[in-house]
């Protein structure tokens, strides 16, 4: 399109996209009546809470979308290389909160709805959050996204928008139960959809092979099934800064829908294909790390892989670029191996569709991209059955197995052995052939990284080991971040103001200025303020608590606090253990060393994960003996906080004393909550896994409390033949607790309820909780004893928090940057 010169310089020359950033109290004023008027229609006699909350998110919106709009036109202008970034799950959280930080104008908002007696809070309260993922990874992406436009990252972001998020949790009896997140039932006030950015993706079929007209040899695949994806876009802004683009694909029937089925009148079975079709992004898989191999969610990922490499060549293009510079201008980061797929289907735009030389787009194919490994579970990582795949993308299982074939020539000119040419394979050939989707995403990219220090370690000594030989270079740790400005500035404001009187605002974009609050670590008035603005939190809490669990807690308590997804290997049972270790002492008159202590549970659990859904129950279960036994007095309560999702956890944070980081040593990729809790002032209780190894070094190892195996010690256990029921025989203090299990005073005389959990932790503890329980329940003897002095305690709060400025977000994108995206970020003003 020739560009339309008057209407361009319109828009530059009359403020709409020049011009300030922010807005004053009453521009906020007017804009949100008139949202409320015109955007809504609306008279306020009449308005909802609801009509306020999207009335101001359409006039908030406005000005992301200047944001969005200036960045866009620079990154064009400086024909700047940028990232693609492809995750298959986000979980943003509340956007009001956020873009009102970003846009430096909270307080006059609240004072803008003041004057129309209403009140911000109650209007931050309305709105539902996008729940598209299932936890760390998607809140991760979601994070980078923040820093990204913050730094002025030339990117866009792709994804999924799935029409049911993360299920509503539900407690019922004591049991989760699941409910679907109708997330777009009061529709979705800042989301802009693209008609016109649709592309299709073909599903089936077969491949023919043949001559083309040019003489050359080429592959055809008629597909036997067409699905479009349509684009969704929904700014996000940085602070101060750059808007970039999350698009999300949704799923639509083409419009020249089986127009021979329509023609011979069977219109119903037209219909049902094309409501099948839209079927394809209706649910987030729920999952978390435990792979089910479904049809549904392999064309999930194909889809939404297919629309965004589209689009990317389509921007790259648009820019009047040749294809075969594209990684010189993109890298695509492959946020798991959810969209590795990418890797096989780069290739099939390249090959196929654009006919370039194999070679030639194979080298253009693995410098585009890069690859980024969240887990070391088994479970976790994907393999698609051959079979399965084949049926679905017949194509890309050809080039698969052609880069498979080249791929282990190399490897035997190099003179591998037969048995490590096997292990390196693309395809696993004992039990049901299977596509390894990791050893894919390495053999096609430029970088892999992990994501914290010992985890990138462990992924080069032992899941990746034989890749990491042969390409050592390739190889790279990116420890994760946390967006400090929502997790501490939006979340905890009373402590971001305190914070800011004394250090000043800088610490807004340079986390590590919370270094400066050293200095005040010692400071006794300092001291009381903190820990002031951390008892009103708790009162926040509570009052929610009491609302949405019914349990009623006193704020002087310690808040001790384990929020994460329901897992085995995060060990919410170990936190069980310690619970009913403490009732016992009371119970036997010996609890006088213990100080009051609320423990507050929150976390989903996979629909299907027996275990984790009993673990839910166990929890309920001791919380229903411990908050009514009148012998506890109030000294322990227990409660399990339903639906735990991004503003729940905005809540939690800021309300915590002790955060539970007891994963078994090697098992925790990085963990994210870690840091948000000690960024709000949490001390930590934690094994040596994950991040939570650089947390310690970072605040000093007297400021963390530090139980269990190391990683290797775990490694050792295991091979020395490690007999749980031992620790069950030698410590007569466990083996009270773990035979309350089957009891049955836990489950009103029903000895069989946690049979299953007992059963387990004797016969396997695949999780070496019965090894790992008196270094625990040690270290929480000192923990009650350290919270006895409460001067000591806010000493180490508040240097938690000084030492947390490696955790933003803004340096592991800087991270990204230096070690992977080879950038120069350009910020919008
Ligand atoms: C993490 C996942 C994950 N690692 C499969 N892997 C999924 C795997 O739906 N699925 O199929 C969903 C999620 N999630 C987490 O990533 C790690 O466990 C955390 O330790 C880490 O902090 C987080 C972000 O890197």
């Amino acid at each position: 399109k020739t560009p339309n010169k008057k209407i361009e310089s319109y828009f530059s020359s009359n403020g709409i996209v020049s011009g300030k950033l922010g807005l004053s109290k009453d521009e906020i004023k007017d804009s949100f009546l008139e949202k409320t008027f015109y955007g809504l229609g609306r008279i306020p006699a009449l308005a909802t809470q609801n009509d306020f909350y999207t009335a101001m998110a359409f006039a908030i919106r406005d000005r992301v979308l200047r944001q969005f709009v200036r960045s866009t036109q620079q990154f064009n202008e400086k024909d700047a290389r940028g990232v693609a970034y492809l995750s298959a799950e986000y979980l943003p959280g509340p956007h009001l909160g956020n873009n009102l930080l970003s846009l430096e104008i909270i307080k006059e908002t609240r004072e803008a709805l003041a004057e129309v007696n209403l009140d911000l809070d109650e209007i931050l309260d309305q709105e539902v959050e996008p729940g598209l993922g299932n936890g760390g990874l998607g809140r991760l992406a979601s994070c980078y996204m923040d820093a990204m436009a913050t730094l002025g990252i030339p990117s866009i972001a792709y994804g999924i928008r799935y029409e049911f998020g993360i299920f509503k949790q539900e407690i019922r009896d004591g049991w989760q139960e699941e409910s679907t997140d109708k997330w777009l039932h009061y529709g979705n006030p800042w989301e802009i959809v693209r008609p016109e950015i649709a592309y299709e993706v073909h599903f089936g079929g077969k491949t023919e092979s043949g001559i083309d007209e040019k003489g050359n040899y080429s592959v055809a695949w008629n597909a036997d099934t067409v699905i479009k994806g349509v684009a969704y876009d929904t700014p996000i802004l940085g602070y101060k800064s750059n808007g970039i683009i999350m698009r999300l694909w949704k799923a639509e029937a083409i419009e020249s829908f089986d127009f021979s089925i329509y023609n011979s009148g069977d219109y119903y079975k037209a219909v049902e294909k094309k409501m099948r079709s839209e079927n394809l992004t209706k649910v987030l898989y729920p999952n978390d790390e435990n792979l089910q191999g479904k049809e549904l969610r392999l064309k999930q990922q194909y889809f939404f892989v297919c629309c965004s490499l589209k689009d990317t060549i389509r921007l790259h293009l648009l820019q009047g670029r040749k294809l075969d510079q594209l990684h010189d201008k993109f890298t695509i980061q492959l946020n798991d191996t959810h969209p590795s797929i990418a890797v096989a289907e780069l290739m099939r735009l390249l090959v196929d569709e654009h006919k370039m030389e194999w070679e030639k787009a194979w080298h253009v194919t693995r410098h585009t991209f890069a690859y980024t490994n969240h887990t070391l579970l088994p479970e976790a990582l994907e393999k698609w059955s051959i079979d399965l795949f084949g049926r679905l993308l017949p194509r890309h299982l050809e080039i698969i197995y052609e880069i498979n074939s080249r791929f282990l020539n190399e490897l035997r000119e190099l003179q591998y052995s037969a048995n490590k040419i096997a292990r390196m394979s693309l395809i696993e050939e004992s039990g049901e052939p299977s596509i390894r989707m990791a050893h894919l995403a390495t053999v096609g990219s430029f970088k892999v990284n992990g994501v914290s220090a010992l985890h990138s370690r462990l992924l080069k000594e032992q899941v990746l080991n034989d890749f990491a030989e042969l390409w050592p270079d390739k190889f790279t740790n990116v420890t994760n971040g946390i967006s400090h400005r929502r997790f501490l500035v939006v979340s905890n404001p009373a402590l971001s103001d305190l914070i800011s009187e004394k250090i000043g605002r800088d610490w807004l974009t340079d986390l590590y200025k919370l270094k400066g609050l050293e200095a005040f670590a010692e400071d006794e008035d300092f001291q009381k303020k903190w820990m002031d603005i951390k008892l009103e939190n708790k009162k926040a809490l509570s009052k929610h608590i009491e609302e949405y669990a019914g349990v009623k807690i006193d704020p002087t308590m310690m808040f001790d606090v384990q929020v994460k997804r329901i897992h085995e290997y995060k060990r919410q049972h170990l936190k069980v253990l310690h619970i009913l270790s403490l009732y016992r002492r009371i119970k036997k008159g010996e609890g006088e060393r213990i100080s009051p202590t609320a423990f507050i549970f929150a976390g989903k659990a996979a629909p299907g994960y027996f275990m984790a859904k009993r673990i839910i129950k166990l929890i309920s279960s001791v919380a229903d003996l411990v908050n009514k036994d009148p012998d506890v007095n109030g000294k322990l309560k227990v409660v399990f906080i339903p639906n735990f999702n991004v503003k729940l956890a905005q809540r939690i944070y800021p309300a915590s004393d002790l955060s539970e980081q007891i994963s078994m040593a090697g098992k925790e990729a990085s963990g994210t909550g870690n840091m948000k809790f000690a960024l709000n002032g949490a001390l930590t209780v934690g094994t040596l896994d994950g991040a939570n190894v650089e947390i310690r070094d970072e605040v000093g190892k007297e400021n963390f409390f530090l139980f269990g195996l190391t990683t290797e010690e775990v490694q050792q256990t295991r091979q020395d033949g490690y007999r749980p029921s031992e620790y069950y025989e030698q410590n007569k203090e466990l083996q009270g607790i773990l035979d309350m299990l089957i009891s049955g005073e836990l489950s009103n005389g029903d000895t069989e309820l946690f049979k299953p959990i007992f059963e387990n932790l004797l016969q396997q503890d695949p999780y070496l909780l019965l090894k790992d329980y008196q270094s625990y329940i040690d270290c929480q003897e000192e923990i009650h004893e350290a919270w006895r002095k409460p001067k000591e305690w806010a000493r180490m709060s508040i240097l938690n928090v000084a030492n947390m400025g490696k955790f933003s977000s803004d340096r592991s994108i800087q991270d990204y940057v230096e070690k992977i995206w080879n950038l120069q970020p350009i910020k919008a003003d």
